[in-house]
């Protein structure tokens, strides 16, 4: 067993892409923020409904010069939803097939994660969400991973106004934020899990007047009305950063955890994107997902390679100038420019600039035309496809087999979950 982790490394090692020079390090030192966009998709980004932008704080980040942005990027989460993107974000593993990883391994096993690879090069870490710390067992796994500190509902003066759906409204969240942050020793990394995009999109008429979509599917209509909340919020905060001077030395990264219209409403999809009908292409589509990097004289623009959320780490470890020549990270840079652009999603479909293959239906990426390949277009779908499964299980071994705990990067302390403590002190 303890001889697995030297095979994934062979495989990992073989595998690693080369940052780009032009890239490489020009985050160096920067304070780190992550915002989750709860259940925000892609497609809303310049998105209008009666001629109204959705995200007009959203859309001119996406298109700021400074803002790095990808139109071809995928979420890759499972039943594990935003606990999955957690995962592959701050580690570079996938989550499980079945359940949330967090919960059923966030605690015992040993991880090497963002939180405490930061903190060993000089930086605070925080999370930052506004539901209670045991919601996919926060609590326990961010001290797995080495969050100093995690911020949650307990920390945030609660009102009955407050409050909506599974916890704090994302502008109170953010504004009520600030206290902490304006004492976190820089630099920081610190993540923000907004909360009030998620189903069943609920939101009051003084937080958004915003017009519901007209599909006639009650649980999508209102979709936008929280997206467009979630997107004054951003701007809201943007604003404090600015103010603040914070974000002249930080690197704000931004990303959609996974769907918020799940593929059990073709119809209202269909409608959405002004389609007569959709297929399992279009569905394949339909998970991209927003990120976006930024940080001041950034070369930015619209970034076309194809990656996902498993790419992310790597793709910040290289910004902030960390090696990542031995560890564990089943992604790749997006930045690079010879990656791999092979996207896998959890059931084993995929994504890559010249397939899209969901079960036995294969497209071309470039039409959509649903094709039945060729000897040689086949050969390539096999390799693609075993790729994929090679990449899906030995994560999934990793996690399984809790294989971190046999070996050490260079360099790398190992965590101790008992140097941490969450709890609210009411003093
Ligand atoms: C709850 C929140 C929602 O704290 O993060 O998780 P989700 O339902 O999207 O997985
Ligand atoms: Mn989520």
């Amino acid at each position: 067993k303890p001889k697995d982790i030297q095979n994934v490394l062979k495989y990992i090692n073989a595998n690693r892409s080369k940052p780009n020079i032009q890239y490489y390090g020009k985050a160096k030192g920067k304070n780190v923020f992550i915002i989750h966009l709860e259940s925000f998709q892609q497609f809303l980004i310049d998105y209008k409904v009666d001629g109204k932008e959705v995200t007009p704080n959203l859309n001119r980040f996406y298109h700021n010069q400074h803002t790095i942005s990808f139109d071809n990027f995928y979420h890759q989460v499972a039943q594990g939803k935003t606990s999955d993107a957690e995962m592959m974000l701050e580690n570079s593993l996938f989550g499980l097939q079945q359940g949330s990883a967090m919960e059923t391994y966030g605690t015992q096993n040993t991880y090497q994660a963002a939180p405490a690879m930061l903190d060993q090069h000089g930086y605070t870490t925080a999370a930052f969400h506004g539901d209670v710390p045991s919601f996919w067992n926060r609590d326990n796994t961010y001290k797995s991973w080495g969050y100093q500190y995690f911020f949650d509902s307990n920390y945030y003066k609660i009102k009955p106004s407050y409050n909506v759906g599974y916890g704090l409204k994302d502008k109170i969240f953010l504004r009520d934020t600030a206290q902490y942050l304006q004492r976190l020793p820089q630099p920081f990394y610190a993540k923000f899990i907004t909360l009030t995009n998620h189903y069943p999109y609920e939101i009051g008429k003084e937080d958004s007047n915003f017009p519901a979509t007209k599909t006639g599917d009650n649980t999508v209509d209102p979709y936008v009305k929280t997206a467009n909340y979630l997107d004054q919020a951003f701007g809201e905060f943007m604003n404090y950063l600015n103010k603040s001077g914070l974000s002249k030395n930080s690197m704000i990264v931004l990303y959609g955890d996974h769907y918020g219209i799940s593929n059990n409403h073709r119809p209202a999809i269909a409608q959405l994107l002004h389609k007569k009908n959709i297929d399992s292409y279009d569905l394949a589509q339909f998970q991209k997902v927003p990120f976006m990097i930024h940080y001041n004289h950034a070369k930015g623009g619209i970034n076309h390679t194809y990656g996902g959320e498993i790419d992310v780490l790597p793709t910040i470890m290289h910004l902030l100038g960390m090696k990542d020549n031995n560890t564990v990270q089943f992604g790749n840079d997006l930045l690079s420019k010879h990656r791999n652009q092979i996207v896998p999603f959890r059931n084993g479909d995929f994504v890559s600039p010249e397939y899209i293959v969901m079960g036995s239906n294969v497209y071309l990426t470039k039409n959509g035309k649903q094709i039945t390949p060729n000897a040689q277009q086949k050969k390539q779908i096999d390799s693609m496809q075993s790729h994929v499964y090679k990449e899906l299980s030995m994560s999934d071994h990793v996690i399984l087999g809790d294989l971190l705990r046999f070996y050490t990067p260079k360099g790398f302390k190992k965590v101790n979950k008992k140097d941490y403590n969450y709890k609210y002190n009411y003093g």
